[in-house]
């Protein structure tokens, strides 16, 4: 890979956890009912070209991307993961370890998520 993705990838990985660390987002465990409503309330959706997952969580875990943008996901756990609608609107399929999915978000709206293995894995697209 040309090292220019790898730079943009780290440096999306860098935006994420400076977003998470201004966000607070880093209480942990039993968010699963929580994590739904956040965008209604507390986290302010972030602008960001990817998703990157890491220790069962995505990040940042609200995302807002433009009508007809490719959201990536990064997969940087050490276990496979999928970003899966709530709605069944997108799947990324199954992303393996170290392995990246892009998802293109072609109708605004607001688009809770998932992981198939892990349910109590969720996340947020705003599209717009
Ligand atoms: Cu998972």
């Amino acid at each position: 890979m040309p090292r220019t993705s790898s730079a943009a990838m780290s440096a999306a990985a860098a935006l994420a956890l400076a977003a998470c660390a201004l966000a607070g987002c880093g209480s942990s465990g039993g968010s699963s009912s929580t994590a739904a409503a956040t965008t209604s309330t507390g986290v302010a959706p972030t602008t960001a070209e990817a998703v990157t997952i890491a220790s069962f969580k995505y990040r940042p875990v609200a995302v807002s991307v433009r009508v007809g943008a490719r959201l990536r996901f990064d997969n940087r756990d050490d276990a496979a993961h999928t970003a899966t609608a709530d709605d069944g609107s997108f799947d990324s399929g199954t992303i393996a370890v170290g392995a990246t999915r892009q998802v293109t978000f072609s109708r605004a709206g607001t688009f809770a998520y998932h992981c198939d293995f892990h349910p109590f894995m969720h996340g947020t697209v705003l599209v717009r």
